[in-house]
């Protein structure tokens, strides 16, 4: 028999603090923006056949340690992404794009993982469960932070899970590309 699968694109933080000018700008993040923008109006995610499409954003309030003056940006990074700002909101290339739910997470402490995060209080794993989805395609921003975070939860909660490399930007290109193998190895299949 063909499995059927239910599948939803998740993207992970597509959001302007996290793309050129802004505080913690990826090199590709506009690119990206673009890219998937163009991707959802588009033929290939017709074929892909999404049940549905998710967001999650970086949403601080007061994340301790997260924030630093003086960043290492690896543990510690530039003040980015605060609740209710310009710098949190999505890139406006995915201000009309069919997002159904946006999970927000990070208020008061580092949430790498979109696993963290909560739409009007419902964990993500739990809202695509109840909607019976067990297939993921993940795009976003930061390969190396939070894309990858979120695939290895979505892994671990037992969701297929397709990374669309394309659509995948890095804040350093080469723990992008270790985080794409270690992805890779745990389970994802990269695409
Ligand atoms: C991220 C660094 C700091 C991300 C979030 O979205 O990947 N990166 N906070």
């Amino acid at each position: 028999m063909v499995p059927i699968f239910m599948r939803a694109l998740i993207i992970v933080d597509v959001q302007n603090d996290f793309c050129p000018g802004g505080s913690l700008g990826t090199a590709r993040g506009n690119e990206v923006a673009a890219a998937v923008g163009h991707y959802l109006e588009g033929d290939l995610a017709k074929v892909n056949d999404y049940a549905h499409v998710v967001a999650t954003q970086d949403w601080h309030i007061d994340p301790g340690a997260h924030f630093s003056e003086n960043p290492d940006f690896v543990d510690s990074w530039p003040r980015h992404c605060v609740a209710d700002t310009a710098g949190a909101q999505m890139h406006d290339a995915l201000k009309d794009a069919p997002i159904d739910a946006y999970f927000r997470k990070g208020e008061y402490e580092a949430a790498y993982s979109g696993f963290e995060g909560k739409a009007d209080g419902t964990a993500l794993a739990d809202w695509l469960r109840e909607r019976g989805v067990d297939s993921l395609d993940v795009v976003g921003i930061a390969t190396d932070h939070c894309v990858r975070a979120t695939a290895l939860d979505a892994l671990q909660e037992g969701f297929e899970v397709r990374i669309l490399t394309g659509m995948c930007a890095a804040v350093d290109n080469a723990r992008g590309d270790k985080a794409f193998e270690e992805m890779e190895k745990a389970g994802a299949e990269l695409v």
